[in-house]
């Protein structure tokens, strides 16, 4: 038996595409800053007794396609392991409910780190951060804490995330705006791959990425917030195109998540530098050096009010124990 927590991460230069579907290969590399306030405890238990994987998450038992794909990562690890036993899985999710944050990237590096250990198997930080990979891509990067590079590599072997600068501690902050409106979403992983395959913008989306990663690398080491904050907002937008060109096109967005992209615009124009990024759901993440916190707050709680705000900061990486 293991326990692992490991905190989610919000993609500053997004992963939107995959080369390999099966050992889940990315088309590029990305970029995230790990969050403190999100995170996943998961434990796991290899037992005889048991005819078939139980998934547990926040005390709700896991049915169907989401429970498959645990017990896919939980079989690679038994290859590895040698072990046959079945296990018990129980997760506890510390995402806002609703949220529709991405959790998977939290849980699936959490079931990594508890379900290897479990097994006996003792796993540096660069194969976790792969046998998360296994589990869901943005998994691969929430190993680290701080700002990750997933270099996309090739290959199992070649693809997984590396810290770029683990303590976090020149004021960069989020707050996460939960507008989700509960409507039935595109999966990240279904429309990605419709991104891939029919959105004529996504042939150059490799080449923006390249550019944005080496831009966004160098104003993290000189811990320009409003340079990465400028990069991540253009390249969130840059990948959001991919889903509307698409065909059919789609989007993420409602009319809460215009609305905030237009606040945060405002508030610029005011002189209070914030910039926005959004994932494959509605909510919107304000980026902001922490000296900037209390205008960027009381303007976007005027609008959401202050239950549907979270401030986030630089989070660890993940933690196992016995
Ligand atoms: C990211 N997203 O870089 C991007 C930006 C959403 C938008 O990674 O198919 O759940 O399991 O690899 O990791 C969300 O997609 O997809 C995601 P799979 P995942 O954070």
């Amino acid at each position: 038996m293991a326990t692992a927590k490991a905190h989610t991460n919000i993609a500053l230069v997004k992963y939107w595409g995959k080369k390999d579907q099966e050992l889940i290969i990315p088309q590029t590399d990305s970029l995230s800053l790990t969050l403190d306030e999100f995170y996943t405890t998961t434990r796991v238990n290899f037992d005889q007794e048991l005819t078939a994987d139980q998934v547990m998450i926040n005390g709700q038992q896991l049915a169907g396609p989401a429970a498959a794909k645990v017990t896919h990562l939980l079989d690679i690890v038994r290859q590895r392991s040698g072990l046959s036993a079945r296990a018990r899985v129980d997760s506890q999710n510390h995402v806002p409910t609703a949220a529709g944050l991405a959790s998977s990237a939290s849980a699936f590096a959490a079931l990594a780190g508890a379900a290897s250990r479990a097994a006996g198997l003792q796993l540096s930080r660069r194969e976790l951060s792969r046998l998360a990979r296994r589990g869901s891509g943005s998994a691969t990067r929430s190993i680290y804490g701080g700002l990750v590079e997933w270099q996309a590599g090739h290959d199992d072997q070649t693809s997984y995330a590396l810290p770029i600068m683990e303590q976090v501690d020149f004021g960069i902050e989020m707050i996460a705006i939960l507008v989700d409106t509960h409507k039935k979403k595109v999966s990240s992983r279904f429309g990605m791959q419709q991104s891939v395959s029919t959105s004529p913008y996504y042939r150059v989306w490799p080449e923006v990425v390249a550019r944005d990663m080496a831009a966004v690398k160098k104003a993290i080491a000189a811990q320009d917030i409003d340079q990465i904050g400028a990069i991540a907002e253009e390249n969130a937008l840059r990948m959001h195109a991919l889903t509307l060109s698409a065909d059919p096109g789609f989007t993420y967005f409602d009319s809460d998540t215009i609305t905030a992209m237009t606040i945060v615009r405002e508030l610029r124009e005011n002189g209070v530098n914030c910039y926005f990024t959004m994932d494959a759901g509605p909510n919107v993440k304000v980026i902001y050096d922490q000296v900037n916190r209390k205008a960027v707050y009381s303007t976007l709680a005027a609008q959401f009010g202050t239950d549907r705000l979270v401030v986030a900061k630089p989070g660890p990486g993940i933690e196992i124990w016995n």
